[in-house]
């Protein structure tokens, strides 16, 4: 709060200035001292350090404002959104959210604008961090080959969202040209041990969650706002496994959180903490000791806590289907010594899988498969990751199946008995009682809808040679044999 008490006195600031203005007194040409603070004379200059997610550049220490150069390079690339799946995104820098960037209140930016040569279409920038029509958009349009330069004076401090405002604007920032600019206090904020870069937005491709190969967007699903994906830091396991962010017990972690939407709002949460301060909209002032904080579609908060004990704390939009359906999952990593006072048990990392988008109760019409001559291994790579999304929330992690309710796939003699029955299970679900190493089963399976042929002989391939099984593959030819014969 301290930090910012400035603030509220730029618009008197502006108010004196322009009274000094219509005096013919412009602002500037007075003496250092008595000069409103945003229009002293700036020392020197210096480039912006500018970091991909979840880094955040490091925190500033000059004590005055100055000129910064931000040099930011859009271009269009194909990438990663999930595993098999690739999107053409838009970004600003390389990364989708885009660079970071992190000045001073009152520095004076000068922005260069790149729209590499190979990029297809014209982009632009809106800061949310600019005092001036468009927020630098009209004067920051820019064709691919071109570049363009503008700047602006940070009156105001806070974290902003940025985005390209080049029509069509939801298209645009749909394609991941969004990010986050901090302006901090003078004075800078409170140092803390941990800072992160974590930034949602909503995604829309022509295929459903997790279909294969390089999906199109899909501008249908965005107008009715029916994102496929709803993702952090721009793919499905962005800050999952290794890529977790992390953190020792007894650690401060601020996080700076934006949402780039374009549609959806953030109910952003990370289980088993408690938000000790949330700078709500990335405001001066904070609330403490709270759970859930929302983030709206192009705009920011910064969340702080301390960590206090070990394990896996998963990060998500509390609009949950999201989550473990549409990609919202992140992971905070904490390690250090036990505290059971503040928690007595165990944490199983294997809880919060996601579960991919493909389980519905009705078979609904199937994606065209791809032709694909794959050998056994491959099929046993892919396989595992539709396992580990599908498949695992109910033949658990090592296919050990549950007692009473869900058959083990480990060890099955039901399953390696009939190979086309699995695939007819996999395709149509299966229900009613069977024997399963001994044991008895009657449960139902769920068809698994919105897959290729060539996944489920992937993920065939995969049990059939995995948890103590090991059988031949399973081909497109037979998954395709028998869809064919059951209809
Ligand atoms: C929603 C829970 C659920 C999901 C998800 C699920 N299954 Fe099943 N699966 C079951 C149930 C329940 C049965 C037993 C059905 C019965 O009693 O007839 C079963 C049976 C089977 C069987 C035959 C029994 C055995 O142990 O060999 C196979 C093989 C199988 N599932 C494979 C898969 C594969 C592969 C996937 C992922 C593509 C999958 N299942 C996803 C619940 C599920
Ligand atoms: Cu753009």
């Amino acid at each position: 709060m301290r930090l910012f008490a400035v603030k509220p006195l730029v618009g008197t600031l502006l108010g004196f200035s322009t009274l000094l203005s219509l005096a013919g007194c412009p602002p500037g040409a007075d003496t250092a001292s008595k000069a409103p603070v945003y229009s002293r004379v700036l020392k020197g200059s210096e480039v912006a350090v500018l970091t991909a997610p979840p880094l955040v550049p490091p925190p500033i220490k000059r004590s005055q404002p100055t000129k910064v150069v931000v040099n930011l390079e859009v271009k269009e690339e194909k990438g990663r959104l999930a595993d098999g799946v690739e999107y053409v995104f838009w970004t600003y820098g390389g990364s989708v959210p885009g660079s970071f960037i992190r000045i001073r209140q009152y520095d004076e930016v000068e922005f260069n604008l790149q729209n590499h040569p190979d990029n297809k279409m014209p982009h632009n920038i809106d800061l949310h961090a600019v005092t001036g029509a468009g927020g630098g958009a009209a004067s920051s349009f820019t064709a691919p080959g071109h570049a363009s330069k503008f700047s602006f004076k940070a009156l105001n401090a806070g974290l902003y969202v940025y985005h390209c405002a080049t029509a069509p604007v939801g298209m645009h920032i749909a394609n991941g040209m969004y990010g986050l600019i901090l302006v901090e206090p003078e004075g800078g904020l409170p140092p803390v041990d941990k800072e992160y870069y974590v930034m949602q937005g909503d995604f829309y491709t022509k295929g459903a969650y997790g279909e294969v190969g390089v999906q199109p967007f899909d501008m249908g699903k965005a107008l009715q706002e029916r994102p496929d994906y709803v993702l952090f830091n721009g793919s499905v396991g962005a800050l999952v496994g290794d890529n977790a962010i992390t953190a020792e017990v007894g650690e401060t972690v601020r996080l700076f959180v934006g949402n780039g939407g374009p549609n959806l709002v953030s109910s952003f949460h990370v289980i088993g903490e408690i938000f000790d301060k949330v700078h709500q909209e990335g405001s001066a002032s904070f609330g403490e000791n709270i759970q859930t904080t929302l983030i709206p579609a192009g705009g920011a908060a910064w969340v702080e806590f301390k960590v206090d004990v070990p394990g896996t704390f998963i990060i998500v939009d509390h609009s949950i289907f999201r989550t473990f359906n549409k990609g919202a999952l992140g992971m905070l990593k904490v390690t250090g010594e036990e505290n059971k006072t503040i928690y007595s048990g165990k944490q199983e990392d294997g809880i919060y899988l996601p579960e991919g988008g493909a389980i519905q109760e009705l078979p609904g019409e199937r994606a065209k498969p791809v032709p694909a001559q794959r050998t056994k291994d491959e099929r046993i790579a892919m396989g595992e990751r539709i396992y580990q999304t599908i498949c695992f929330a109910c033949h658990q992690s090592k296919g050990q199946g549950v007692p009473g309710a869900f058959p083990p796939l480990a060890n099955s003699d039901y399953l390696m008995a009939d190979k086309e029955r699995s695939i007819l299970g996999v395709i149509n679900g299966q229900s009613g009682p069977i024997e399963v190493n001994g044991q008895r089963f009657d449960g139902v399976m769920p068809a698994v809808t919105n897959i290729t042929d060539d996944d489920v002989a992937n993920v065939l391939t995969y049990v059939r040679n995995s948890f103590g099984n090991s059988g031949d593959m399973v081909t497109l030819a037979e998954v395709q044999a028998a869809r064919a014969k059951k209809k």
